[in-house]
């Protein structure tokens, strides 16, 4: 007897139509205030193919249902804009960006340490806002501090070295004469997000504890803030640092599948996601 078990690629297949899906029904909701979605750390192109379709089916909820959509960082596993090309193998999400954008809804691009390498064809081409640098801005009506994460807390002096090289204009433009092809190919050489997908490593409790205690210093230096969103430990959080002013960190899409809610007027809202709605 041959068993028959469905195909779950198959189910959420996001074939043209898909990551558009039309938004009528939940538009006939009604949504005076819509909240600011916030996700991180998906690393599309190093995760498994489930997680990939789930966070595909996310942002296309999320571009039917937030007031703007922002994405902390490594939401490639990497990403380059070569001279003659870009990263391949991202049509999909590229594409459900620019359909995102082209309804209205602002989508904001935190560089991460796997995708800092962004730039015209981002912005230009995808219509994305990317930014390279930490900032603090309204969100959902916090004043909020937004950054991934790398470079940021005690430790990670190595990676602080290392992404001065990375990121040099010498670097930039050595690696940008590459083939797209080949550069990719030993970018993805050096990744490591593929050893990670099951396990928290002590690498990652120690980050998470270190920008939390970095984010905790920062909002009591800094009273004007309400909110600190950070992203790059993998770890979703969300700490009341003081009545109204909070911590959150949005973990991932490799072993979570987590987000940031910010509604205006209510309190910050750390979600899984569970599917479609
Ligand atoms: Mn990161």
């Amino acid at each position: 007897m041959t068993s028959f078990t469905p195909s779950r690629r198959r189910r959420f297949a996001l074939g043209p139509g898909g990551p558009r899906s039309n938004c009528d029904v939940l538009l006939s909701r009604v949504t005076a205030t819509k909240p600011v979605l916030i996700a991180s750390d998906a690393h599309l192109g190093g995760s498994t193919p489930e997680q990939e379709r789930a966070f595909l089916q996310w942002l296309s909820f999320a571009a039917c249902e937030a007031s703007q959509v922002v994405l902390n960082g490594d939401l490639f596993d990497f990403w380059f804009e070569y001279r003659t090309g870009t990263t391949r193998g991202y049509d999909e999400v590229l594409a459900l960006l620019r359909s995102t954008v082209d309804r209205g809804v602002p989508v904001t691009l935190m560089g991460g340490n796997h995708d800092w390498w962004g730039g015209a064809y981002l912005r230009e081409q995808v219509g994305v806002e990317f930014l390279q640098e930490p900032v603090v801005r309204t969100l959902g009506g916090l004043r909020t501090l937004l950054a991934h994460g790398d470079g940021l807390g005690r430790g990670d002096l190595g990676y602080r070295a290392l992404s001065g090289v990375l990121r040099s204009r010498f670097t930039l433009r050595a690696f940008g004469a590459l083939p797209p092809a080949l550069g990719d190919r030993l970018a993805r050489s050096v990744s490591r997000t593929g050893h990670q997908w099951h396990v928290y490593t002590e690498g990652h409790l120690a980050r998470s504890a270190a920008l939390e205690a970095w984010a905790l210093d920062r909002l009591r230096a800094e009273p004007e803030l309400d909110l600190i969103v950070l992203g790059h430990s993998h770890v979703p959080l969300l700490r009341e640092a003081a009545p109204g002013r909070w911590y959150a960190n949005t973990g991932d899409w490799v072993k979570h599948r987590s987000y940031l809610t910010l509604t205006p007027g209510e309190e910050p809202v750390l979600a899984e996601w569970e599917g479609r709605r």
